[in-house]
């Protein structure tokens, strides 16, 4: 669940006014419970997000800590500091991650300019410090009162954005840098080693709650190894793993990147996990349609083919779902859903694309509301009548989840086989995980467990499937050969 919570929708609800509670417009407290009790009824844990690095502009702490003026203790649950150059300008070279400074300047009572406020995300969003004991407290509370509600698990928001080094160093970013977080080592604002300490505080929390509750944090990092120390035994039990994600369709980094998570993990006794799209990123079908470059993949460019994308999005599906550990899907994924490129200027919603300057458009295209039935939108997403926040492409009646489950061929039921195997499979229940030597560069074919294998073909060239056993799987119609941008699962038996 993206965050429920009261909030001006600044950045679609991560901006939050009061973390205990549900906004109006999308329900009550009482909806939680209702549906926390027909979710465990049917067998299926809600994670809720937890977002800690930052809270609304119109939070009580920081409308507070605007009043109380300079110098007070209000201010003290976030970064108030005087500018440099007589105030004028931000008191470091930090940058925000939707563009320009990570720094707004206070308007005083009389109009007069004043401090400065440090904010990661959008101005709306004022960072709070961790060194204040009431922000620990208050946070403290926010995660019991989840827990106490019977919530699952909790999502770390920006969890490497929550510490600071002391002093608030400049980080040396050039003039118009980009916030490439996965480019930064010994960042004074980023992945700081005191993030640790905040986990640390949370793990030993929700240790003394009955059930099996599990954090999962989302935290894009320099490498496989700085991810790791997120997931140390008494700090995170889970962290989404976004190189995977990042990765061009290309086997070298694909296997590069699935080794690199495992040799990480694996040592601080954590499960690797695979995510392909969130609601910040651009949809995988399209990203996959495009060519791929050889470094990090990404939001590129120019002449793009969806059969394709689609084609090497299922195969990806088969990919990750095959690999050891845990495996997050991301809404409408399942739909084989594109990024929507179109979206009306008027319509986009992403502080990016004011903070830009309106040159990039943010990541409203991989938040439309998903096509559930009929013809028309709004989709059976909400009432006929009714507008959803973002605007639903027409060609989207041919992706419904109603067209989809009628179809033998469709991505929906593609994913349903694909998940209900890997619930009968044994192999797939376990660690075993490992790599068949294929002596092509162009193919992704491992082992889990004696009987099973998959087999994912990167190339240009058919693959001949001849004794490699038997298919109960493939992510487009295969013969004795595998095609191009295709994935198989492979029954063996144990004993050959
Ligand atoms: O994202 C924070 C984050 O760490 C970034 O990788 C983010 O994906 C990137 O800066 C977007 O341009 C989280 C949420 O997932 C995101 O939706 C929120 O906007 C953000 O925190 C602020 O709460």
């Amino acid at each position: 669940m993206t965050p429920w919570y009261p909030s001006p929708m600044a950045d679609g609800g991560y901006d939050i006014t009061d973390h205990r509670d549900v906004d109006p417009r999308f329900g009550t407290l009482a909806d939680v419970d209702a549906l926390l009790d027909e979710a465990h009824g049917l067998g299926l844990r809600v994670v809720v997000d937890l977002v800690a690095n930052h809270t609304s502009e119109e939070h009580p702490w920081f409308v507070a800590a605007l009043a109380a003026g300079p110098g007070a203790a209000e201010r003290g649950r976030y970064f108030f500091r005087d500018g440099r150059a007589e105030g004028s300008r931000p008191p470091n070279d930090w940058i925000s991650a939707f563009g320009g400074p990570a720094w707004t300047r206070v308007t005083g009572p009389g109009g007069e300019p004043e401090q400065w406020y440090l904010h990661t995300f959008a101005p709306e969003q004022p960072d709070v410090d961790w060194s204040d004991p009431r922000v620990q407290q208050g946070y403290d509370d926010v995660v019991r009162f989840w827990l106490d509600r019977g919530v699952d698990g909790i999502r770390v928001d920006a969890a490497p954005a929550m510490a600071k080094a002391p002093g608030l160093p400049d980080a040396g970013h050039a003039p118009g840098a980009r916030f490439d977080s996965h480019l930064w080592q010994d960042s004074p604002h980023w992945d700081v080693d005191e993030v640790h300490a905040i986990l640390r505080r949370w793990r030993a929390i929700s240790d003394g709650y009955p059930g099996d509750r599990a954090f999962v944090t989302e935290a894009v990092v320099h490498s496989a190894e700085r991810l790791s120390r997120y997931v140390r035994p008494d700090e995170m039990h889970t962290t989404f793993n976004f190189d995977f994600l990042h990765a061009p369709w290309r086997a070298d980094r694909l296997r590069q990147v699935i080794d690199a998570t495992l040799a990480a993990l694996g040592p601080v006794g954590a499960p690797p996990t695979w995510v392909l799209s969130s609601h910040d990123d651009p949809r995988h079908v399209t990203r996959y349609s495009r060519e791929q470059p050889a470094g990090r993949g990404g939001a590129v460019s120019g002449p793009a083919d969806l059969a394709v994308g689609l084609r090497r999005a299922r195969a990806a599906a088969l990919l990750l779902l095959a690999l050891p550990g845990g495996a997050y899907l991301y809404q409408g994924e399942e739909l084989g859903l594109p990024e929507v490129e179109d979206l009306p200027v008027e319509a986009l919603q992403d502080p990016t694309w004011e903070r830009s300057g309106h040159t990039v458009r943010g990541r409203d295209g991989c938040r439309v509301p998903l096509p559930w039935s009929g013809d028309a939108p709004p989709f059976g997403f909400t009432a006929p009548d009714a507008r959803p926040w973002l605007p639903q492409p027409p060609g989207w009646a041919e992706l419904t989840v109603e067209r989809q489950s009628a179809d033998p061929d469709s991505t929906l039921t593609l994913y349903r086989a694909a998940l209900r195997l890997r619930r009968e499979l044994p192999a797939l229940a376990g660690e075993q995980f490992s790599w068949d030597d294929d002596g092509d560069g162009s193919v992704l074919a491992f082992t889990r467990g004696a009987g099973f294998g998959c087999l994912v073909n990167l190339g240009q060239r058919p693959l001949s499937l001849a004794g490699r056993g038997v298919v109960l799987l493939s992510s487009s119609p295969v013969t004795d050969e595998l095609p191009t941008d295709t994935a198989v699962w492979l029954g063996r038996d144990p004993a050959t």
